[in-house]
C-alpha cells in the first residue's frame, strides 16, 4: 500500500513538471543574434511597425542564413517580406558617408562585417565593433544596402537590408 502510494505521487509530480518544460523552451530561441538598427533596416521597420510585416516583426534579430547569400531575407521563406522591394520601406536621407549601427541580442565571434550596394562590396570590417562608416561611392537617389555579419565559428551569417535616399 505504502509503495503504490509513493508511485502515484511520483507520477503526479512528473505530470506537474511537464507543462513548465514546454512553456520555457520555445521562449529562449528568439533571444539570439543581431540586426542593423540605425539607419533602420527593413526588419527594424517591421519591428517598429513602420511597415506591416509577418513573423519578422517579432524577431528582427533572427535573419540568419548560410554565408554568401545576397538576399534581404537570408533565404528564410518566413521572412520573405524583407525581399519585397514594393513594400513601403521608409528610406533614410543620407550623404555619401553612412554609419551603420548593429543591435545585438546575443554575442557571437565575428569573422567580419560586409556591406554591399548594387552587387558591389563597398565595405568590410573585422573585429568586434557594432558601428561601421561606409562610403557609398558616388551613387545618388534611392538605394538599398545589404549588411552582412559573418559569424566566425558557424557556417552562418546575419543579413539586413537598409533603404536609403542619398543626397
Ligand atoms: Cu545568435
Amino acid at each position: 500500500m505504502k509503495s503504490s502510494g509513493r508511485r502515484l505521487a511520483a507520477v503526479a509530480a512528473g505530470v506537474g513538471i511537464a507543462p513548465l518544460v514546454t512553456v520555457v523552451l520555445p521562449a529562449t530561441s528568439a533571444f539570439a543574434h543581431g540586426y542593423v538598427s540605425s539607419p533602420p533596416s527593413r526588419q527594424a521597420q517591421c519591428a517598429q511597425r513602420t511597415v506591416q510585416c509577418g513573423e519578422i516583426q517579432w524577431e528582427p534579430q533572427s535573419v540568419e542564413g548560410p554565408k554568401g547569400l545576397r538576399s534581404c531575407s537570408g533565404g528564410n521563406a518566413r521572412f520573405s517580406d524583407l525581399d519585397d522591394d514594393s513594400k513601403a520601406w521608409k528610406p533614410t536621407a543620407v550623404g555619401q558617408s553612412v554609419t551603420f549601427n548593429w543591435t545585438f541580442t546575443a554575442q557571437h565571434s565575428t569573422r567580419d562585417y560586409e556591406y554591399y550596394l548594387g552587387g558591389k562590396r563597398i565595405g568590410v570590417f573585422n573585429g568586434r565593433g557594432s558601428s561601421h562608416t561606409v562610403n557609398l561611392g558616388g551613387v545618388t537617389g534611392r538605394q538599398k544596402v545589404l549588411a552582412v555579419w559573418n559569424i566566425a565559428d558557424t557556417a552562418n551569417a546575419f543579413y539586413a537590408c537598409i533603404d536609403l535616399q542619398v543626397q
